[in-house]
């Protein structure tokens, strides 16, 4: 409890669509800025998808993400975090691809293969922006998030062994801590541990204080002083559960990645805006906010200048 919080932001991700907010940052120059004043802002870990600067699809291209690494990282000290995660409906292969060409400090591993709903956004609205976006949510109703045994290792031989990279382990159930713990118990996952708690995504746990108490529970167990957790909740229950898991000991995320509002019914006019909210929070329990330094020696990474951007 006397660690300092880590706050992760995740910048723009490929869950939400751009009719979704007119915040969601979409080009290199929207990411680069509302990056850098997060991390003004008091985030410690950026966490980075690309988009196609035309259309606002998710996007896999490393020499887009080349376009706005260099320049986050010469504007802070943050934690620069690529996801592998990616968006649909790329490859695992396509979904590495950044990270690989990057060899970022951190990047995202998704702990288990599930369903990811997306569709139930259709209900709320009839006009789009683009296209793509009635489609693409369509899609998720029969698309298969692929986070295999071997995708993993090979996560790992690729970013970990080749580059130094260590992760996000994103956990959804809690079947995906007993897989990290398979992990662990073979050498191929190694403490300091961040473990992700992801609550809410349609197919995984769900957004219930009760299970972010039972996600706890089962990896205290599973990994004991070899963990720190952070908690991730979608949507309305982002506020309450990063609360709550800071409350538990944990470190927070937010972001427009996986919640665009700031307050029931207000959009976020920011990723900056989130930051500061949950700053305030964590301020108001007394639990001081991490700086970049702090995040890279609890969670010892190999620092900023060992990246390849
Ligand atoms: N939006 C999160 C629930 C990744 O980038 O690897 C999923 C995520 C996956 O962050
Ligand atoms: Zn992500």
């Amino acid at each position: 409890m006397t660690d300092p919080i880590i706050i992760t932001c995740a910048v723009t991700g490929s869950v939400h669509t751009p009719t979704m907010s007119p915040s969601l940052p979409i080009t290199p120059d929207e990411i680069a800025e509302q990056a850098i004043e997060a991390a003004e802002a008091g985030a410690a870990i950026l966490h980075l998808h690309a988009r196609d600067p035309e259309t606002g699809q998710p996007a896999f291209d490393p020499t887009l993400f080349m376009r706005f690494l260099p320049r986050i990282k010469q504007a802070t000290d943050a934690v620069l975090n690529i996801s592998t995660g990616g968006g649909m409906p790329m490859t695992v292969e396509q979904r590495m691809r950044a990270a690989r060409r990057a060899a970022p400090e951190m990047a995202s591993c998704n702990m288990g293969t599930m369903n990811f709903g997306l569709y139930p956004a259709l209900e709320r609205r009839t006009e789009w922006r683009h296209a793509w976006e009635p489609v693409f949510l369509e899609a998720s109703r029969d698309f298969v998030f692929k986070n295999t045994f071997a995708d993993i290792e090979a996560l790992h031989r690729a970013l970990r062994d080749e580059h130094g990279t260590r992760f996000e382990y994103e956990c959804y159930d809690l079947g995906h801590l007993y897989t990290l713990a398979h992990f662990v118990d073979r050498g191929i996952a190694r403490p300091p541990l961040f473990v992700q708690f992801c609550l809410g995504v349609l197919g995984g746990i769900g957004a219930d204080p009760e299970m972010l108490m039972t996600m706890k529970r089962a990896a205290d167990t599973l990994f004991g002083a070899d963990y720190r957790f952070s908690v991730l909740g979608v949507g309305r229950h982002q506020g309450p559960l990063a609360t709550l898991g800071a409350a538990l000991g944990g470190h927070v995320r937010v972001g427009l990645e996986d919640n665009v509002y700031l307050d029931k019914g207000v959009l976020a006019p920011s990723n900056a805006a989130q930051v500061r909210r949950i700053r305030q929070i964590l301020e108001g329990l007394g639990r001081p906010v991490a700086t970049p330094a702090e995040a890279r020696t609890l969670l010892d990474l190999k620092g900023g200048d060992s990246v390849g951007f």
